[in-house]
């Protein structure tokens, strides 16, 4: 074969190759257009019956030299890259995105401007046990200058026969407190209909990580005016826990603080691991402020500060941490939970 055959047929190819461009962006173009009427039916991108009509299509006009099964596998691909095509698409319009919205969400919680920049705190007890284990808690964080308490008066326990928490008696005691200290309560609703009843108690809702996928309870934090603080599941990916701040913010609240709690791995060595790179990828790709719980995360006493220093570092946009008067008889998470002089050398520490 002369060389002048060899540049021409390499020629043809790549003509072939342009018409074959050509035609899979076109393609891609109509596959666009059909999500959108999808969209706007309500119906699933995805339609398997549909797609092995078209891969049916394919082999039934094959004539060769490729093989059905070659074809297949070449055409399924070409089909997935158009279902991320939309899946991007779509990604683009949530309402979390920064692509959405530029901008830093700022949240204003008793002062505290979650979002701006600066390093906040969010800390107190495991469990709300009683009015004198709160006080205690509540003096020290006012004492460095904090303005949120948290604590917890429903407990989503692994087990229903630990300790389930104080209930509504619990909201009122931190209530009565947090007015005493002037701090802000946050603290976790576990139950939709709680809700509106909580409003008059707490500053802030939380969702902890067993509920992150409780979409009652998403909508129904979605639907009130109080900010949210939504902790990631214990096994969620990092889209399925921007998807769940998406069911409150599709409900009209978009005061939603995301906090990293840590997710289950084979590591035995902590608690849970501490995924600290979920903190910037989490900044990029949302809006929202961010904080990481260094308590439920690791889960030992002797990281939090580590931790916390890490999570700063990285730009989280503040920490929280359980602090007990006396963790050693604490009725939950006594392993981890700080005493008060523990609690002040940890701020001093990060204050530094
Ligand atoms: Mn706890």
């Amino acid at each position: 074969m002369s060389n002048e055959q060899l540049d021409q047929l390499r020629g043809k190819l790549d003509q072939v190759n342009l018409e074959i461009l050509d035609l899979i962006n076109k393609r891609a173009e109509l596959v666009q257009e059909i999500g959108q009427v999808k969209d706007k039916q309500g119906a699933n991108r995805f339609d398997p019956v549909r797609e092995r009509a078209m891969l049916d299509l394919i082999t039934d006009h094959n004539n060769g030299p490729f093989e059905n099964s070659t074809l297949e596998a070449l055409f399924k691909e070409i089909f997935k890259a158009s279902l991320e095509l939309q899946e991007d698409d779509h990604r683009k319009a949530l309402l979390v995105s920064r692509k959405k919205k530029p901008d830093n969400t700022i949240i204003d919680i008793n002062g505290e401007k979650f979002g701006d920049g600066e390093q906040h705190f969010i800390m107190g007890p495991c469990a709300v046990e009683s009015y004198d284990q709160v006080a205690k808690v509540a003096d020290a964080v006012k004492k460095q200058g904090l303005k949120l308490l948290r604590g917890g008066a429903f407990k989503p326990r692994t087990s229903p026969y630990d300790f389930q928490g104080l209930g509504l008696e619990g909201l009122q005691i931190l209530k009565k407190v947090a007015d005493e200290f002037g701090l802000a309560v946050v603290s976790e609703i576990v139950n939709p209909a709680d809700i509106e009843k909580a409003v008059d108690y707490i500053d802030v809702i939380q969702i902890g990580a067993r509920n992150m996928q409780n979409f009652e309870l998403l909508k129904a934090a979605g639907e009130v005016d109080k900010p949210v603080l939504l902790k990631r599941g214990l096994s969620a990916t990092i889209s399925e826990f921007i998807n769940a701040a998406e069911y409150i913010i599709s409900k009209g609240n978009g005061n939603i603080i995301l906090c990293e709690r840590g997710i289950r791995t084979y590591e035995k060595a902590t608690r849970n691991t501490l995924d600290i790179t979920a903190v910037p990828i989490l900044k990029q790709e949302t809006h929202l402020p961010v904080m990481v719980d260094v308590t439920h995360s690791t889960g030992r006493r002797d990281l939090l500060l580590p931790a916390a220093k890490a999570a700063l570092a990285i730009g989280a946009d503040g920490v929280m941490a359980e602090v007990h008067p006396d963790p050693a008889v604490a009725l939950s998470d006594s392993a981890q939970q700080m005493d008060i002089e523990t609690f002040n050398r940890f701020m001093a520490e990060l204050k530094k």
